[in-house]
This record gives C-alpha cells, structure tokens and sequence, in this order.
C-alpha cells in the first residue's frame, strides 16, 4: 500500500517535473518567435527592424507628425533621376521624412511603374533613404487580373466584379497570386548591403470605399473586400514569409463615424496603421472640420487598439490655395490632441507631364517660404528632424 503510494507521489512529481518543463520549452519558443519583446505589430514574426518602426513611431507620434511625399526623390518639377535631388530639399531644406512609392505595373512584369519610375531606381532610392533614416509606404494601383486594364478602367458605369472573381475560390484566383508573387518578390529584394530587410508600410487596396479602383465600394461587398485584404496579408506573411511589412488600410476619407470606418476594416489582425486619404481637405467641407473629425475617430479606434493611424494621402492639386501648408493642413493636423496623434501626412507627387500635378513647391514657386515655416513648425518633422533612430 506505502509502496504504491510512494510510486504514485513519484509519478506525481514526474509530471510536476515535465509540467514544468513544458511551459520552460513553450516560454523559450514562444520568447524566440516575438523577435522583440512589446511587439504589437499583427506579424509576431515581425524583424526587430520593423518592430522598433512601429514601437517608434508610436512614441515619436505622440507630439509629432512625420512629413511625406510621392516619388520624392526620384523626380520633380524640371529634373527626374538626378542623386541627391528632391522638391522637398530644394525648397524647404530637407527630405521628408516619409517617402510614398508606388506598385503599379510590376504585377505585369513591366521594369518601370505606371509612373515611369524603374523599379531598380525604386529600389535604391528606397535602400538609401531607409539608411538616411526615412520610413517608406507603397501603395499599389494594381492592373486588373481578370481584365488586365488598369485599376480605374470600366469602373465609372458598370459594376466590376474583379474582387469576387480574385478571392480564393474564384475563377482568377490564381492570376492574383501571380500578382502577388512578384509584389513579394521586390518587397523582399529591399534589402541593406548586410541582409536587412527594409521595413514597409504596405497600402494595398485603398480608397475602397469610393468606386473609382475595381476594388471600391459599388463593385464588390463587404465580406468580398476583406476577404481579399485578409487574404493579401496572410500571403504575403505566410506564403512568401515576409515579417518586414506594417500594413495600412486606408480608404477614402468619406466616413464619420468608428461604424462607417468599420465597414470594410478587415479586422484588427490584419491591419497595423489605421490610415484614410482626403484631398480637398477645406474646399469640401470650408473649415477642415471633416478631417478633423475623421482624425478623431482613428485616433479613439486606435488608441483603444495599440495602433497606429495616419493621414495617408492628402494635397492641394498644383498648390493653388494660398499657404496651403501653413493655413490649411497645418490648422487641420494641428487642431487637437487627437489629429496631433497622427502618425504621418503623405501629399502626393510633383509630375510635370500632367498640368498642374504637384503637391509641394518647387523651386521658385510662390508658396517655398510657406511651406519653410510648415517644416520649421515644432510638431512636424522632416527626415533632418527625426529625434530618434527610428529603427533602433
Ligand atoms: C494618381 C495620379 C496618377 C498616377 C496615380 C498612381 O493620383 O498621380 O497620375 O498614375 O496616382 O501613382
């Protein structure tokens, strides 16, 4: 009886022993596979890199905004591909601090973007702005894979049906991935002469919720939607193994509420900066007020989210309105604790080919001292003004 009872408290202490063992083992791998510890990124594979971005911006971003803009250093008006050059240097003395770049077209195979940008230059520019210290965001007007058309053809009249036909199950299912296969594949060549992996604030499928892209609102459902942003991310992450990647989900800045904004959100595990893209920031509605209220709607979801959001588009076509930067966006952005909250404001790019189509000054232009003050503001940085590292 004493005897069996020994061996039973031994077992007991055997379990006891490989109990512990256990959770010893499942802390270790579960240590390891968190690259950082305090990683609230969606990818807990995320590099250190990419998880310092994220934890750093959400530092920084308390009391500043980071600047951005489209193809920055790639072209401007009166120069393209010239080291060292940028609109934003030329007139207020500094890169931004965040660089917009754009996918449209590698999907096809083509060697430059639907912009005429190479994607070898893309690539080095983004390579030496990420050691110079600046962040980088892509966003991608993907051709169709069913039509093969760009992503604004045939969606003013007829409904599109590109998202039902591309999610997994439909009939170009396959064609997407092909698509993606090759997004992965120059998101992965983004890399430092040492092996690190840039890390991206990916923006795939924005401005859903107009109808203007074949993935907008009239042209697919909800559920449709997400399932096609859910998929994209898993892909990425886990097909290709990407963890250098944030992902924004941006769409039109048309919502007013955290329920409007929910609509089409494909969840809080697939989505790490909470973005939205207005233009016309006060023709539409005079004084700013409807960006300044969408600020604060992401800014309350993100905050009870540990996320990040940001102002992921916005400008004033050709600078047309007078200290657009220091009478208009600044008052918006600067309005309250909440659009301080921000974590950045991208204006879109400088191309001469269209009239018109620029959204900082160049040199010369009326509003250079204008947009000087904007970057000598204490709330707004510019790359010469980042205070920290962001990726250490
Ligand atoms: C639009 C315009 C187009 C461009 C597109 C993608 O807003 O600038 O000329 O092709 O963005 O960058």
């Amino acid at each position: 009886m004493n005897f069996n009872l020994n061996i039973i408290a031994k077992m007991k202490n055997y379990h006891c022993f490989f109990f512990l063992l256990l959770i010893t083992f499942g802390c270790a791998i579960a240590f390891q596979s968190c690259n950082n510890v305090g990683n609230l990124t969606i990818d807990p594979l995320a590099t250190k890199e990419t998880v310092n971005l994220f934890n750093n911006l959400m530092e920084v971003s308390r009391d500043h905004i980071l600047f951005g803009h489209q193809d920055d250093p790639a072209y401007g008006i009166g120069w393209a591909y010239e080291a060292g050059k940028s609109d934003c240097k030329l007139t207020a003395g500094s890169y931004p601090a965040v660089y917009g770049w754009e996918l449209g077209g590698l999907e096809l195979g083509h060697k430059k973007n639907l912009d005429d940008v190479p994607f070898d230059t893309m690539h080095d520019l983004i390579v030496e702005s990420y050691l110079r210290g600046g962040v980088t965001t892509i966003s991608w007007h993907e051709y169709s894979p069913v039509s093969g058309k760009d992503s604004w053809a045939d969606t003013e009249d007829t409904v599109n049906k590109t998202v039902e036909a591309i999610i997994p199950g439909g009939t170009h299912h396959d064609e997407y991935k092909a698509h993606l296969d090759k997004v992965a594949h120059f998101l992965n060549s983004l890399k430092t002469d040492d092996g690190t992996l840039v890390p991206v604030i990916f923006r795939p499928l924005h401005e859903n919720t107009g109808s203007w892209f074949w993935w907008g609102e009239k042209h697919c459902s909800e559920l449709e939607y997400k399932t096609l942003f859910q998929f994209t991310v898993q892909y990425l992450k886990e097909k290709h193994q990407l963890h250098h990647l944030l992902y924004c989900y941006s769409p039109s800045g048309d919502f007013n509420s955290e329920a409007d904004y929910l609509k089409r959100y494909p969840g809080d595990d697939y989505v790490d900066i909470l973005g939205f893209d207005q233009y016309r920031i006060k023709t539409s509605d005079q004084s700013g007020e409807g960006a300044i209220l969408r600020m604060g709607v992401l800014a309350d979801m993100a905050t009870e989210r540990n996320k990040l959001y940001a102002f992921s588009e916005t400008g004033d076509y050709g600078l047309k309105t007078d200290n657009w930067f220091t009478e208009h966006l600044l008052p918006i952005i600067n309005a309250d604790e909440k659009t301080r909250g921000i974590t950045y404001v991208l204006v879109w790019r400088n191309e001469e080919r269209q009239v018109d189509h620029f959204f900082v000054p160049y040199e010369g232009h009326a509003q250079v001292e204008d947009f000087k003050k904007f970057r000598d503001h204490k709330g707004v940085l510019f790359e010469d003004d980042l205070p920290i590292d962001l990726y250490k």
